[in-house]
């Protein structure tokens, strides 16, 4: 696969300023160079333009939804034309809102080729919060529910049609904060959640295992990582840090196991926050995380 960077400099749907300053400090962390080193070939698009974040308090239980609809519209025609012309899109975020228009656009090319898509979204958060279970009514904190048909017509119809993916075709990992309403819908939507809970008893080596069963040659496997992913001690430079994520080893693994699979034909690197990072160390871990997942590893595979 040829890659192509998109980078999407926003933190409209996020709770604290930021994000917006991802793209560039994931550049200073060398990512082209980096994934050049493992022979692929690397085009940077540059960063998307939209509005800039006005800080004002929800509306309708939203935060900024025109600013927030105005980024994903333009970052799904970004991703989609990226995909369109054979090229593997890696978004550079910017806050988790931004998944509603990458993975709209990589559901939009899956119906037009054919292929299963799988989305593994790796985070703290499950992301599936309504305007009516938010919060806070930060849209980074939705946009998992909005995929799938929940949310606001201008953020649901992005890719063409509603629902843009099927719960079904999603699989999280490393949750370990849902808010109250938030659970009870995750349950509802029955939701495949491998949680800290289930990672701690179980391992993340069986939890990859089940949430990259059944992925065949004719699979698209979507990842949105989300930083906070990470256990706060390894990835400060987040928005929304919480206690007790996966180390290093056991995303390196998660990271690997993805690889293996042959499978991964998108990616969103998102959340992200230089201003809250120490010295850039998160995004070098995100960087280090990413070249496994493109397949570096120790030794010659077999
Ligand atoms: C919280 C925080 N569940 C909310 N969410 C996220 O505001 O909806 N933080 N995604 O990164
Ligand atoms: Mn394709
Ligand atoms: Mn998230
Ligand atoms: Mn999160």
């Amino acid at each position: 696969h040829k890659i192509s960077l998109i980078g999407a400099p926003t933190d409209i749907g996020a709770g604290s300023r930021g994000a917006s300053m991802g793209p560039e400090a994931l550049r200073v962390a060398n990512i082209t160079s980096v994934l050049q080193s493992h022979g692929l070939e690397v085009l940077d698009k540059g960063n998307l333009s939209g509005p800039s974040n006005p800080w004002q308090p929800p509306v309708n239980g939203y935060r900024h939804l025109p600013e927030v609809t105005a980024w994903n519209r333009s970052l799904h025609d970004a991703v989609y034309a990226e995909l369109q012309d054979g090229r593997l899109p890696i978004v550079l975020g910017g806050d988790h809102c931004l998944g509603i228009g990458s993975i709209s656009a990589v559901a939009r090319h899956c119906r037009d080729t054919g292929k299963k898509l799988r989305v593994l979204w790796l985070d703290a958060h499950a992301d599936f919060n309504t305007n009516t279970l938010t919060p806070s009514g930060n849209i980074h904190g939705m946009p998992v529910a909005c995929l799938c048909g929940f949310g606001p017509l201008e953020l649901i119809e992005i890719g063409g049609q509603v629902p843009a993916i099927s719960p079904k075709w999603v699989r999280q990992i490393g949750i370990r904060s849902v808010d109250e309403g938030e659970k009870r819908f995750v349950h509802e939507q029955d939701l495949e959640v491998f949680d800290m809970r289930y990672i701690d008893e179980m391992g993340m080596r069986a939890a990859m295992e089940l949430a990259l069963a059944l992925i065949d040659s004719n699979t698209h496997l979507h990842v949105s990582f989300d930083v906070d992913f990470l256990d706060p001690d390894i990835a400060p430079g987040v928005g929304t840090t919480v206690r007790g994520g996966p180390t290093y080893r056991e995303a390196q693994l998660c990271m690997e196991m993805i690889a293996d699979t042959g499978r991964m034909a998108s990616l969103d690197v998102f959340e992200l926050n230089p201003a809250l990072d120490e010295r850039n160390r998160t995004a070098e871990v995100a960087v280090d995380l990413i070249e496994s997942l493109f397949g570096k590893s120790t030794l010659m595979r077999k």
